[in-house]
């Protein structure tokens, strides 16, 4: 089984902000460089050949380059924890590629996302008792901003989870791009 997600990793020094902002309260798990990217679709696991279909019907896929930049923090607060994580700008161009990728993903036979989608790129993971630090961190960099990158391909990754975390894969880079052609 091949346990796959589809992401955009922004370019190094949009990623170099976001480290730059980490700072190192116990509580919260920070995301490494190499693991940072906005999920656009998450597959799960899946079998080779439905990856192998899932790969083409990505290839698929026109859709323009769009410009993108980091804007404010947010969190998805659960019962045990939560996620802190940078938001993005303009978002509307974000949910359209994401939505073209859901299509080509139930294209390709898999179930349609039926979850919101909410753009973000993971900062850092956190337990119940993490909370007041992550509020805290919250609030310090609520207006952290990046400048503009162009976003110019997604990528397939595929997830590698070992006791000492995930490591991503990247399986197949889609150049964004006006047309077919
Ligand atoms: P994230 O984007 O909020 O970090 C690989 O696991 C990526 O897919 C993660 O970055 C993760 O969330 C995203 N993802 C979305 N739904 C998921 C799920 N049900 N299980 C695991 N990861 C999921």
């Amino acid at each position: 089984m091949h346990r796959l997600f589809v992401a955009i990793r922004p370019p190094e020094p949009i990623r170099d902000l976001l480290i730059d902002a980490m700072d190192d309260s116990p509580e919260l798990g920070w995301v490494s460089d190499d693991n940072l990217h906005l999920t656009l679709r998450f597959i799960g696991e899946v079998e080779r050949p439905l990856a192998n279909d899932v790969a083409d019907s990505l290839g698929r896929i026109a859709f323009p380059g769009f410009e993108l930049k980091i804007s404010g923090i947010g969190r998805f607060d659960r019962r045990n924890g939560g996620t802190l994580w940078a938001g993005v700008e303009p978002r509307r161009p974000v949910a359209e590629l994401a939505a073209k990728i859901d299509r080509a993903c139930v294209l390709a036979g898999l179930e349609p996302e039926r979850r919101a989608f909410h753009p973000h790129v993971t900062l850092a993971r956190y337990r119940r008792d993490g909370r007041v630090e992550a509020d805290a961190f919250e609030q310090r960099h609520a207006t952290l901003a990046s400048t503009v990158f162009e976003v110019d391909r997604f990528i397939l990754f595929e997830s590698h989870l070992s006791r000492h975390g995930a490591h991503y894969e990247e399986v197949a880079a889609y150049p964004l791009k006006l047309s077919d052609c």
